[in-house]
């Protein structure tokens, strides 16, 4: 390894994905997805690193080039899968943060696995990076790499981003290593969050926990300014209007609505994670058919739950409970020919999603908390035709930016999600075209070039002058 890269992204997972050849020899294949599209443009133009894991334990691989990119892949063994991944990241750290909606683990050999494994990171980022680079750490799993950076490499210019919530002060107060965590992140120049609630709740945990000093969302902290700020995360527009645009995908959706007949089609896209609220939304469609609202044949469910975190014990409990609801509904409102929920446990390709998203009559989103939520924005990019209802919780970041177009609804009300549902189902066409027309508006003009942009020249932005040291230049965090 050189130390020649001006830009290094630090990521869990490395922007590939390993596939079968058509000589049957296994390859690299770069990953779906909109982080990864954002990103890769900027790696080309500046030499770029992504230090990642392969997602296979037990693997030792040397550096390799790859669609343009360098990829440094980081080993972790089975057991640091099981307590760094699965456990702290995957069993404490995402409950934690989504509103402790499953019971968070607090175990401390979970713990350690995240110290080691996070300063494996540290250290790949801290051999590869240019003299002056610009290292942009990924997501909750790797919260502590920016401290540990910093000490290896004071002369980096260091940034995180968040891709989950960030919790309240009276949740993330749980956490027994919360100081720890703390000190992790501000070892970054620029902390990014999906929202403005999440950096200053962030601002106000420093503030409480560490008692920083801080002006707006600017944290004083061992002699350098930390900037906290917002910045949403979007969808790639073009890759999804080159995919709606291809007549395959057309046909495809042509295809889905004949087999469905004259049914109302509702989608739901979700990873199966108890965070997205997908029990709640099928048990509100459920009891529309018993309410004598909906009947067999007139509407269906469609759901697609891509596998997740599937060794994670909530994640096992999670299946059987919606496959066992999905089972009871069909079996109670079902009629032969004619079952309400197509439940799908299967991962899919991008065209397929987007032959589904313009199928779809209903889009439903209803997470019980969620950093941003990208399905929501993917719809709304897949409707150039203005037909087509979003239903979308209030606990969404998209919510923010959606909120006067999309049918807001809180997930844990169950009637009123669904008054919500039959609203939508409801809804004349001009009125669903004027809410579509205002959600495209915001998601086309924000697309996440623009997101990867606005957090770069921030990051790139020489820092402010630091206030005087005293008097106290403490400004009050706002509320909310
Ligand atoms: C985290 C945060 C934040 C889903 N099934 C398939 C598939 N997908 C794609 C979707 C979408 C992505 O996965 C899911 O993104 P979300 O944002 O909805 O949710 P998380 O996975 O929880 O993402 C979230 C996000 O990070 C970005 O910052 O918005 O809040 O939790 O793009 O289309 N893609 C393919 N096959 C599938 O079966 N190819």
């Amino acid at each position: 390894m050189s130390r020649g890269s001006e830009f290094v992204v630090v990521a869990n997972r490395l922007p590939v994905d390993r596939i079968v050849g058509p000589d049957g020899e296994p390859r690299w294949r770069r990953s779906p997805g909109g982080l990864v599209s954002a990103i890769a443009p900027v790696m080309r133009r500046r030499s770029g690193t992504w230090v990642g894991w392969t997602g296979a334990p037990d693997e030792r691989l040397e550096s390799f080039e790859e669609d343009g990119m360098s990829l440094v892949p980081i080993s972790q063994s089975a057991e640091d899968v099981e307590l760094y991944y699965e456990g702290f990241s995957n069993a404490t750290l995402w409950p934690l943060y989504h509103d402790v909606v499953a019971p968070p683990v607090y175990d401390r050999a979970m713990w350690d696995a995240y110290v080691r494994v996070n300063r494996r990171f540290a250290e790949a980022a801290a051999e590869v990076a240019a003299e002056g680079g610009i290292v942009w750490v990924q997501d909750y799993q790797l919260q502590l790499v920016p401290a540990m950076l910093r000490d290896l490499r004071p002369d980096l210019r260091i940034g995180f981003f968040l891709h989950i919530p960030f919790p309240p002060v009276e949740l993330f107060w749980q956490l027994p290593w919360r100081r720890r965590i703390l000190e992790g992140l501000l070892g970054a120049d620029l902390v990014g969050f999906q929202l403005p609630g999440a950096a200053a709740n962030f601002v106000r945990l420093c503030k409480r926990l560490l008692d920083t000093r801080n002006v707006k969302q600017d944290v004083l902290w061992d002699g350098r300014v930390v900037r906290a700020r917002a910045f949403p995360i979007s969808v790639d527009v073009s890759e999804l209007d080159e995919l709606v645009a291809r007549p395959e995908v057309r046909e495809r959706a042509q295809e889905i609505r004949g087999d469905l007949g004259d049914s109302t089609l509702l989608l739901g896209v979700d990873r199966l994670d108890y965070t997205k609220g997908i029990r709640q939304r099928l048990e509100a469609f459920g009891e529309l058919f018993e309410d004598g609202h909906l009947k067999p044949g007139e509407a269906v469910f469609v759901q697609i739950a891509t596998p997740s975190r599937e060794r994670v014990e909530q994640y096992q409990l999670l299946r059987e409970e919606i496959e066992q609801e999905v089972g009871r509904i069909n079996g109670e409102y079902g009629e032969i020919g004619f079952p309400v929920v197509h439940y799908m446990h299967n991962s899919y390709d991008r065209a397929e999603l987007a032959a589904l998203y313009l199928a779809a009559d209903v889009m439903v989103v209803t997470p019980l908390r969620d950093g941003m939520n990208l399905v929501a924005k993917e719809y709304v990019a897949c409707r150039a035709d203005l037909r087509g209802a979003l239903v979308l919780s209030e606990f969404t970041g998209a919510a923010d930016e959606l909120k006067r177009g999309a049918f807001l609804v809180n997930p844990y009300d169950i009637d009123g999600l669904k008054e919500r549902l039959l609203e939508a189902l409801g809804a004349e066409p001009a009125e669903l075209a004027r809410r579509m027309r205002s959600m495209r508006r915001r998601v086309l003009e924000h697309d996440v070039d623009r997101w990867a942009h606005a957090f770069l020249s921030e990051l790139e932005r020489p820092e402010r002058e630091r206030p005087a040291d005293a008097p106290s230049p403490v400004l009050p965090v706002p509320e909310g």
